[in-house]
């Protein structure tokens, strides 16, 4: 990079750190756009003209509220909720809802700002937002999470509607939660609208919905193998969490012939060297979604496989990694420890799982990687796919969701590799997702005026 982009990103970020202070992880995503967008802005003068991605940092709308609650021993409980509308051009305000106590703003905004690029991607008219609560789920009877959930869309249902912002899941927020938020609002408005996605399939769900994010990054995964004439037949894949996106990344490589080797959750991960089959795989899937339990206890059931207590899975050589977690949960050292082992292909399911020294590695050492704005798309992409049946009043098969899934990542990955190629033929899919996803929402900003 030249001195002079060099000099432009670090006054970039000088600014936007000195008005962010106390939000790391907002930072650091913004960094990682600006290293790869501000030197395309400087061949293309119109972007920097309009103030563009000045304007991109600063969320349009934050919204912040009280959620009080009983919980079942009639004892008050209060929890702090938010919501940050952060960009509209192209879209209604589109993003999950995470509930969780380490929910900030800082990690909203860093969610809510990759969404906005991720959703630019996805070809649909979309927005980005995201909103949660520091409000932990674990551990809380059906009946408190329902209390929870009445609360906070009271305060969200001012907010929010079908053409201004539609919600979804993300981490702690599922179809039971959805079903509560759903119905609440539905009272208060006396509306049966699509004001929210991930709905049940009797109620205006879209059928691959709860799959689209995992199996949507393995489409994503197959399109860069692709590139280099390879297939997931016959993969050693390894995978963090275990939750909604690690599921279904799980399920489509069984079913594209990879073999399973891990899986983890906040405790530690499971190591099974015959991998984790369709069978396995179904035994995983009652523990965590309707026992609600550890992933410990896969090692009682299938005592061939380890359980490593507080630790991460990247040491479990492999030719494909998927972190399906959380943020910031594979760093440098653990990336040199994948390459080391010979990993092949790293696709972000989760949100920003790999540290900036991380991907710093994985580019150094030319594997295949792609950041989760591209690779984790196709759960907001089939939301939006949600959206447009619930407009229509129709509700499409299974086959044709999912097709339509595949086709938006091939085109997703289209993109990347379109502004993220180099010189050497090596693709930068940080590079290609960023200033892709950039275009379509700079160019829409120009059109709207000074909004
Ligand atoms: P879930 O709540 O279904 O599952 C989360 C999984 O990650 C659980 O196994 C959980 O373990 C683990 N986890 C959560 N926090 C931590 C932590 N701090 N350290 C270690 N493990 C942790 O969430 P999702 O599967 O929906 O989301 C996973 C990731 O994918 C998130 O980054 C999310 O933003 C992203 N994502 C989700 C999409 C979706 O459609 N759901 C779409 C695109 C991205 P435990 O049970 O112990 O907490
Ligand atoms: O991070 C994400 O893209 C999501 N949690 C899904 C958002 C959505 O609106 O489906």
């Amino acid at each position: 990079m030249s001195h002079s982009h060099q000099a432009q990103i670090d006054a970039f970020m000088a600014q936007v750190t000195a008005q962010n202070p106390h939000e790391p992880e907002f930072i650091q995503a913004v960094q990682e756009v600006a290293e790869t967008v501000i030197p395309f802005i400087a061949n293309h003068p119109q972007y920097a003209e309009h103030r563009i991605l000045e304007r991109m940092v600063e969320p349009e709308r934050t919204i912040i509220f009280r959620v009080p609650w009983t919980n079942d021993q009639g004892e008050v409980q209060i929890n702090r909720g938010y919501r940050v509308e952060f960009n509209s051009a192209i879209g209604p305000y589109k993003g999950g809802l995470r509930f969780h106590p380490t929910v900030t703003l800082s990690i909203l905004k860093f969610l809510g700002f990759e969404q906005v690029f991720k959703n630019s991607l996805t070809t649909l008219p979309l927005g980005g937002g995201k909103g949660g609560s520091d409000f932990n789920p674990k551990g809380k009877s059906d009946t408190e999470v329902m209390r929870f959930c009445q609360s906070f869309m009271t305060e969200l249902s001012r907010h929010i509607g079908p053409n201004t912002d539609v919600p979804a899941g993300d981490i702690g927020v599922g179809g039971r939660e959805i079903g509560y938020l759903f119905g609440q609002y539905k009272r208060l408005r006396n509306e049966f609208t699509g004001v929210l996605t991930g709905k049940g399939r009797n109620w205006g769900g879209s059928l691959i919905r709860p799959e689209a994010t995992g199996y949507g990054a393995v489409y994503f995964a197959a399109e860069m193998l692709r590139t280099k004439g390879q297939n997931f037949d016959g993969k050693s894949v390894v995978v963090s969490g275990s939750g909604n996106v690690a599921q279904y990344a799980v399920e489509k490589c069984i079913q594209m012939g990879a073999k399973v080797l891990t899986m983890s959750d906040s405790k530690g991960y499971i190591h099974d060297a015959n991998g984790i089959d369709a069978t396995k795989l179904a035994w995983i899937m009652d523990l965590k979604n309707n026992k609600r339990g550890r992933i410990e206890s896969y090692v009682q059931q299938y005592p061939g496989a380890s359980f490593h207590a507080g630790e991460r899975p990247w040491g479990v050589a492999c030719d494909a990694a998927f972190p399906c977690a959380t943020q910031n949960e594979l760093n440098g050292d653990e990336a040199a420890k994948l390459i080391a082992n010979g990993c092949q292909v790293v696709t972000e399911g989760a949100n920003m799982p790999s540290t900036p020294e991380a991907i710093e590695a994985f580019q150094e050492a030319r594997i295949l990687f792609t950041p989760g704005k591209a690779s984790n798309a196709g759960g907001v992409a089939t939301s939006g796919l949600e959206m447009s049946q619930n407009s229509l009043r129709i509700s499409w098969s299974r086959e044709e969701v999912d097709e339509r899934l595949l086709n938006i990542m091939k085109d997703i990955h289209a993109q990347c590799v379109t502004y993220g190629t180099d010189e050497s033929g090596y693709v930068d899919y940080v590079r290609g997702a960023n200033i892709a996803g950039f275009v379509k929402v700079a160019d829409a900003m120009i059109d709207q005026g000074v909004v």
